[in-house]
């Protein structure tokens, strides 16, 4: 689908851009992963995933924490990035100054061939021990919730829930690529979780141009441009009229 792109949009794009690519769960759907507006499903259609992705959540029910993001995982490993993930990394081969921050914990990006990703919220992937912050890679067990093999404390998802701070050189980081950057994406994402929630406002505050790619209008909120539409469908044609810009 090649949507009417507005040339003022294309004409920002210059050899020296500096991109920020914010993305939220809504990049993954086309890959088959639920976002979280979407209805839980099945057994945890009772559940709300803030209550669930919460260290409250996961102290009151380490099982059923544990078992939900076994769930969210066998999908994650069932799931192959998709043209928005793709049309992501051919943006950064236009361009060599492309940031990507994503609030997602699939590691669809990285597995697309994108380099430079910050993966705000962590990894569905890797687990750290509830002890010392032991890290360990992702242990599948249908009978119990693991254990850490150097301290014996229990592990859980390496990933930041609700009421938790996020990790601090990911935050440095994300703050850099805002204050240089000259264009924002804003991509997927209904814009409700903060801190990601607050980055574009910031990206304006710095003077970069704003873009919004959602499939939901009131999801534009105050980016200057808006581009209604599957990320899958829309980021393939605008990344090649980008390319044609450039030429
Ligand atoms: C923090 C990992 C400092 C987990 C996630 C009270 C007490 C404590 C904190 C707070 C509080 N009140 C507010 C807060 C702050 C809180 C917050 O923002 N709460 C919200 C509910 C108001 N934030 C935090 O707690 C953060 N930490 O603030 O620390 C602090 C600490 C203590 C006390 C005070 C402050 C940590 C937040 C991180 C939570 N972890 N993820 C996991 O994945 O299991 S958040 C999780 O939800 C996601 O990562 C994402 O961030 C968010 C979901 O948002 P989206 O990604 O946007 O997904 P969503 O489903 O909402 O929307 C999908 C969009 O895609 C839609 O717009 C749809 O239209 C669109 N779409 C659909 N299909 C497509 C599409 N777009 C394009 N193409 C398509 N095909």
């Amino acid at each position: 689908m090649t949507l009417p792109i507005d040339p003022k949009l294309l004409a920002l794009f210059k050899k020296d851009s500096k991109v920020v690519v914010l993305t939220g769960a809504g990049i993954s759907a086309e890959s088959g992963i639920p976002t979280f507006r979407d209805a839980q499903t099945g057994f945890w259609a009772d559940y709300k995933p803030e209550e669930l992705a919460s260290p409250q959540g996961f102290s009151k029910n380490p099982k059923m924490v544990y078992d939900w993001y076994r769930w969210r995982r066998d999908i994650v490993l069932k799931s192959r990035p998709n043209a928005g993930h793709q049309a992501i990394v051919d943006l950064a081969r236009l361009l060599p100054n492309v940031t990507v921050i994503t609030q997602d914990v699939d590691g669809l990006h990285t597995q697309a061939g994108s380099k430079n990703v910050i993966e705000m919220h962590g990894s569905i992937h890797k687990m750290k021990c509830v002890g010392e912050g032991h890290p360990s890679e992702w242990i599948d067990d249908i009978a119990s919730v693991p254990t850490c093999k150097i301290c014996s404390a229990m592990l859980r998802p390496d990933i930041v829930w609700f009421g938790e701070m996020l990790d601090r050189s990911d935050l440095n980081a994300i703050e850099s690529a805002l204050a240089s950057s000259t264009i924002f994406f804003s991509i997927g994402t209904s814009g409700v979780v903060y801190p990601a929630a607050g980055f574009m406002a910031e990206a304006n505050a710095y003077g970069a141009a704003t873009i919004s790619v959602n499939p939901d209008r009131s999801a534009q909120g105050d980016a200057r441009f808006f581009l209604e539409g599957k990320a899958g469908d829309v980021l393939p044609g605008l990344v090649k009229a980008i390319a044609r810009q450039l030429e």
